[in-house]
């Protein structure tokens, strides 16, 4: 037994040594890194990305505006001659921007600015599947070119965000993303993922409650950048009317409970000044947020008060004249059927008739964080 330890030691030994004198350059085992450097790779990306990669959502961003880059590193390899890479991401975040016009479908930035560029390479794959999310990469030097050693930048990812949120950016496994010496053996090496992208601000949320009504939803909800002022903004009651999309500005309608949540855009964060509230009937609320944003983004509970029918924002005798008129047969209309019952009837007159004098935008939110 213990002849046949020593003999199975000395094997090892003598095939350590054997190995280590036949092949002086080959790595040692478990040292070698994948990495990805964003934004730029060391020393230098070869184009200047922009300082703010995230885009304006969720309006789509003009896509010249949102690039970055990331560079493909491997680092502390020894006798490095091929390399066969395959990168995972998310699509619905993140998508590869083509670096290759000449060439059918997305390709990766290689050799410019790489290792590979002025040696002699050869690339037998490079394809970019947005719709999956996988990069395939596969480049081997060839002779007489001296395999690498020590760092090298193998390729350039030019990035685009598509979609808020972070995307797991990742290294295939050990058959799908491998490192090969000058023999066609394999390197051993540690992959080292990363994260990439914009998380999205925290959403405000609230609840509007509506005079009369058991079915609170399709209120609209809007972030504005100006400061609350005195009176509804328009401009945003016209559109609201028409229940258009508003440019530029984030929005939600209520569900049955009159929840709703908006998230800010991302490049707007901090930015956002009053929280504006309409329906078409009741008189409009609005709530000041604090300069830079709420920290607490609860902005309570408010009950708006049903009547305005003529939607200027006081309820008077103008208002009870048109309910009233609509209360005739034949003359349906839902912006005068307050309580939303399907008729326009004493209900809706009296509601209207007991806010008499009030005016909007009302402010009385009850429990807010901010
Ligand atoms: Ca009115
Ligand atoms: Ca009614």
């Amino acid at each position: 037994m213990k002849y046949l330890i020593r003999t199975v030691v000395l094997t090892a030994l003598l095939g350590g040594l054997l190995f280590t004198g036949a092949q002086p350059a080959t790595t040692q085992a478990g040292t070698a890194e994948l990495v990805f450097t964003t934004p730029c790779p060391t020393p230098a990306c070869p184009i200047s990305p922009p300082t703010n990669p995230c885009p304006y959502l969720p309006s789509p961003p003009p896509a010249d505006e949102v690039w970055f880059m990331s560079g493909l590193e491997v680092r502390n390899v020894s006798n490095l001659y091929g390399v066969q890479f395959t990168i995972r991401f998310d699509p619905t975040i993140l998508q590869v921007m083509d670096t290759d016009s000449d060439t059918p479908g997305v390709q990766i930035q290689i050799p410019k600015g790489t290792y590979f560029e002025g040696r002699d390479h050869f690339i037998a794959n490079n394809e970019v599947d947005n719709a999956q999310g996988i990069i395939r990469v596969a480049v081997s030097l060839y002779a007489p070119a001296t395999p690498i050693n020590g760092n090298a930048v193998l390729g350039f990812i030019i990035w685009k965000y598509v979609g808020t949120g972070v995307s797991n950016v990742s290294w295939g496994n050990k058959v799908e993303t491998k490192l090969v010496d000058s023999n066609g053996a394999n390197i051993d090496y540690t992959p080292k993922d990363t994260t990439l992208g914009c998380p999205a601000p925290p959403s405000y949320t609230g609840k509007v409650l509506l005079q009369g009504r058991a079915n609170y939803k399709d209120t609209l909800v809007i972030l504005a950048m100006e400061p609350c002022l005195p009176s509804f903004p328009n401009n945003l009651r016209i559109q609201s009317s028409a229940q258009n999309i508003i440019p530029d500005m984030p929005y939600a309608f209520t569900n049955t409970s009159g929840e709703f949540s908006i998230t800010p855009y991302t490049q707007q964060e901090g930015n956002y000044r009053c929280l504006l509230v309409f329906q078409h009937g009741y008189l409009t609320g609005q709530k000041d947020i604090p300069r830079g944003g709420a920290t607490n983004r609860y902005a309570g509970e408010i009950t708006l008060l049903g009547g305005d029918v003529n939607e200027d924002d006081v309820i008077n005798i103008f208002d009870l004249v048109k309910i009233s008129y609509h209360m005739g047969a034949g003359r349906y209309n839902s912006v005068a059927d307050i309580n939303s019952d399907g008729r326009v009837d004493i209900s809706d007159l009296t509601i209207a008739a007991n806010n008499f004098g009030l005016r909007g935008p009302q402010s009385n939110w009850q429990n807010s964080g901010f």
